[in-house]
């Protein structure tokens, strides 16, 4: 049945990444967006020069507008949010939201850095309030160095770490000894994140030698893992919007019914085609993650493994 999913997010004009990386993946789904810009730019923060027009006003009046209307969703994903006020407007709306419709799949993703730095503009402000966002979703979804910063856990020495690990994925014993070191390495930053039962947290952008893996961890409200998962891929360098695109794909699969694992896998691997193409076509890394020529083969490709699955996997 069609699905409704608010997207929450800015709108940059050029380099593709945020609501615009969005959209199409949730329409191919057959579901229907609808946005609420944080903020517009004429491009994303990768680029040194930049236009930014801040939308925390508009955004309040859209967001209190939606309620007057009583519009409910399935699922809401938010993103990039420049100003810190507005992230904790964004808590207050969901919150409300989530009064008389506690189905709804709330997908948190913490925009505020990448590679070890915080994008800029963004502050110590908007991690604190990034975290009390966190606080009532369902899924969240930071990057590694995100997740270092949220916990205080010391990235540097997380990514040494990790870069010390040689991935050989001969067989599902290597992977297992392998999800079983980057899960201990991880522990810590895990036991911190979680904020509440069943929270699903994801980390994504963990690089070890030749791969790069995507974490997914179900824990209870004592902090105990209770389901745990990797996925790897060939290494590529990521590209904005990357994190976007996962979000989007992460939300949709779970709609539909996917198992998490299932959902991981989909996201994770779609992402790495997206890269993969960008780089076979030279399209630059400040453009974005492009993935428009190949997302009907991918959509086909997914029809065709699901119909193939026995129905109760499905
Ligand atoms: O998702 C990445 C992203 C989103 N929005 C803006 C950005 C970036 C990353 O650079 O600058 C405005």
């Amino acid at each position: 049945m069609l699905k409704k999913v608010a997207l929450i997010n800015d709108l940059s004009g050029y380099g593709k990444c945020s609501i615009n990386a969005q959209i199409p993946i949730i329409s191919a789904f057959g579901d229907v967006a609808s946005c609420c810009l944080t903020s517009y730019l004429s491009n994303h923060t990768g680029y040194e020069k930049k236009y930014k027009i801040d939308l925390n006003d508009d955004l309040n009046n859209v967001l209190d507008m939606w309620n007057q209307n009583n519009f409910k969703f399935d699922g809401i994903i938010t993103g990039y949010i420049g100003n810190a006020d507005s992230i904790l407007n964004v808590r207050e709306y969901i919150a409300d939201q989530k009064i008389d419709n506690d189905r709804v799949l709330v997908l948190v993703d913490p925009v505020f850095a990448d590679n070890g730095k915080m994008y800029c503009e963004m502050t110590e402000k908007h991690v604190e309030n990034y975290k009390k966002l966190m606080e009532i979703a369902t899924v969240i979804t930071p990057n590694i160095t995100e997740a270092c910063m949220l916990t205080g856990v010391d990235y540097e020495s997380i990514r040494v770490k990790f870069g010390l690990l040689k991935t050989e994925k001969k067989d599902e014993k290597d992977l297992e000894r392998l999800s079983k070191q980057v899960l201990e390495i991880l522990k810590d930053v895990m036991k911190k994140i979680v904020v509440k039962r069943s929270q699903i947290t994801i980390i994504t952008g963990i690089e070890l030698f030749n791969s790069v893996v995507t974490v997914l961890d179900v824990n209870d409200k004592d902090k105990n893992i209770i389901q745990t998962t990797c996925n790897y891929v060939d290494k590529l360098d990521s590209r904005p919007g990357s994190g976007d695109l996962f979000d989007a794909l992460f939300m949709e699969t779970s709609l539909f019914g996917y198992s998490l694992i299932d959902c991981l896998n989909i996201a994770s691997n779609f992402v790495h085609n997206a890269i993969r193409f960008c780089n076979d076509k030279n399209i630059k890394k400040e453009e974005g993650i492009i993935y428009e020529p190949i997302l009907i083969d991918n959509m086909i490709a997914l029809r065709k493994a699901t119909k193939e699955k026995k129905p109760e996997e499905k």
